[in-house]
């Protein structure tokens, strides 16, 4: 893209438009009006107010999804807790193989549905690959599960009695997710929770609808060829007050698992909790990373500038705090404001941009905002920080690098947008209090080749995120090991480890094999 240029403006408008009929084309979608509502294989007539989607590419609408209603959303609730007394009676390996087959058909619709993320969230066509092998990983891990969703067995302290545990399917889990990964992040929590037996009622951001149709279209595939009932694999798309309600408060659902901002989060943590429900929360983060004197300094360098400009700022695990050493500060903030100097701005669509647009005008303005209250906190800017003239639309920034003094109201927010504070250290001590001074606590890295340092950052008095790295960035974390973080990140797990845990109900078991009745404790109660 032409910096200025208003053919080439004119050029991607006509690329997003060709990739746009192709994708509805090939996804069965229909521009206007497409039903926000399937429970399953069929599109279902809903009956709320059309919702737009809009292309932060160029700014333009996409096409409009009909989202249901309220009370149609509970029919869904009812309809997916049905399916879930089919669903849960299949033996766990058999749910895996339905994971299976859509691994198959994912694996095939690869492309296509990582060019409607990028037309419709705005990341750089790499990334939405990446995030759409995302779900065909959370899928190869979740087939594996399937057949391992081991209880342990107790030695029990009285004779003839076996103790153990076994893990039963838990019921409807109601997934809500954010826009930055319109496709992954729901494949965390559903390709999990469809081993583990549960059913899922999705409902994605109202910003990125046509991603989750589409997902839904791949599902449908698979599921056209079971006879299971409908209600297996729902979506609900729609703006969050009424339809997150729904699902937030009913009864029907006993686990919810929530991404999306801190605010957000506590209140439907707290709406959960009053009726006693679960929740898996996976809320804002604030990742720090510290370079060392002893780090690989072309490693880190190139590890920071993906983990801060990556999907131009808008991961929960982008790196948005710089912790140097005195020793090479003024070196490394060069060489950093070189490699941004050098960063492709531009239509996300074409292959080699870094950086495409943020994804609507209100996250533009955010930036803006915290680039004048970094100023008003004592910070200054040092590299970037406007918006792009002579772009398709007004949505293109250019990623920022400010300096921030040591306690800065600001730093301590999560700016979704690609901003990112360097701060200066002297102590390995002083860089770990900056790093764990935030309410947030997700991710955060260290690059360092000293021994002492790094076990220290690792250890009890180290890093307080759910995530610590180890020379590599804060963002970009592998599925096979469990995702979230502590403090205000919420402290949910999702994706691999043992987080499939809380998708199941434990349950103890205590067998008595023998004749008497021995009871635990020793106690004595004869009658
Ligand atoms: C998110 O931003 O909500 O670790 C998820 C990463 C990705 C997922 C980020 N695998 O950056």
């Amino acid at each position: 893209m032409q910096v200025g240029s208003s053919s080439s403006v004119e050029s991607v408008r006509q690329q997003v438009q060709a990739v746009w009929e192709d994708v509805l084309r090939y996804f069965e979608l229909r521009r206007e009006g497409q039903s926000g509502l399937s429970t399953g294989v069929d599109w279902l007539d809903a009956q709320g107010e059309p919702l737009p989607s809009y292309t932060p590419i160029t700014g333009e609408l996409l096409g409009t999804v009909n989202q249901p209603t309220p009370e149609q959303v509970e029919e869904v609730v009812s309809r997916a807790k049905e399916a879930f007394n089919v669903w849960r009676m299949i033996p766990a390996p058999k749910r895996g193989q339905l994971v299976r087959e859509i691994a198959d058909e994912v694996r095939r619709h690869k492309e296509q549905l990582a060019r409607l993320v990028t037309l419709e969230m705005g990341k750089i066509i790499e990334e939405a690959r990446g995030e759409v092998q995302e779900w065909i990983d959370m899928c190869d891990f979740a087939v594996g599960l399937s057949r391992q969703l081991y209880g342990l067995t107790m030695a029990s302290e009285r004779e003839h009695h076996r103790l153990y545990e076994q893990w039963h399917p838990l019921g409807v889990v109601a997934v809500i997710t954010a826009f930055n990964f319109p496709v992954a992040v729901w494949s965390w929590n559903a390709m999990i929770a469809l081993v583990c037996g549960d059913t899922v009622v999705w409902k994605p951001s109202s910003v990125t609808p046509f991603c989750a149709l589409a997902v839904q279209q791949i599902v449908a595939r698979v599921l056209r060829r079971w006879s299971l009932p409908e209600g297996v694999v729902n979506v609900v798309a729609g703006t969050s007050g009424a339809i997150g309600s729904v699902l937030v408060d009913s009864k029907d659902v006993p686990l919810v698992s929530f991404t999306g901002s801190i605010s957000a989060g506590r209140k439907v943590a707290e709406r959960v909790a009053a009726r006693l429900g679960r929740t898996i929360l996976e809320l804002g983060g604030n990742n720090a990373a510290i370079v060392t004197p002893s780090a690989n300094l072309d490693l880190a360098l190139r590890a920071v500038v993906f983990a801060a400009v990556g999907t131009a700022g808008q991961r929960c695990t982008t790196l948005r705090r710089l912790i140097l050493h005195e020793s090479i500060y003024d070196t490394f903030v060069e060489r950093l404001i070189k490699v941004y100097r050098q960063l492709r701005i531009g239509n996300p669509l074409e292959e080699g941009v870094h950086v495409g647009p943020l994804v609507g005008g209100e996250a533009v303005q955010t930036f803006l905002t915290a680039q004048e209250q970094l100023r008003a906190e004592g910070g200054r800017l040092l590299y970037g920080g406007e918006v792009l003239e002579g772009y398709p639309s007004r949505l293109y920034v250019r990623p920022a690098i400010g300096y921030a003094p040591a306690v800065c109201p600001i730093t301590c927010e999560e700016t979704f947008a690609p901003l990112l504070y360097v701060f200066r250290y002297r102590e390995i001590e002083e860089a770990i209090a900056l790093n764990n001074g935030v309410p947030q606590g997700l991710s955060s890295a260290i690059f360092s080749t000293d021994l002492r340092e790094v076990e220290l950052f690792l250890s009890a008095k180290g890093s307080d995120c759910g995530i610590a790295n180890v020379n590599t960035g804060t963002s970009g974390a592998e599925i096979g090991g469990a995702f979230g973080g502590e403090k205000d990140t919420g402290g949910g797990r999702e994706a691999g480890s043992d987080a499939w845990k809380a998708y199941m109900r434990r349950q103890t078991v205590t067998i008595n094999w023998g004749e008497s009745l021995p009871l635990a404790q020793g106690i004595r109660f004869d009658v």
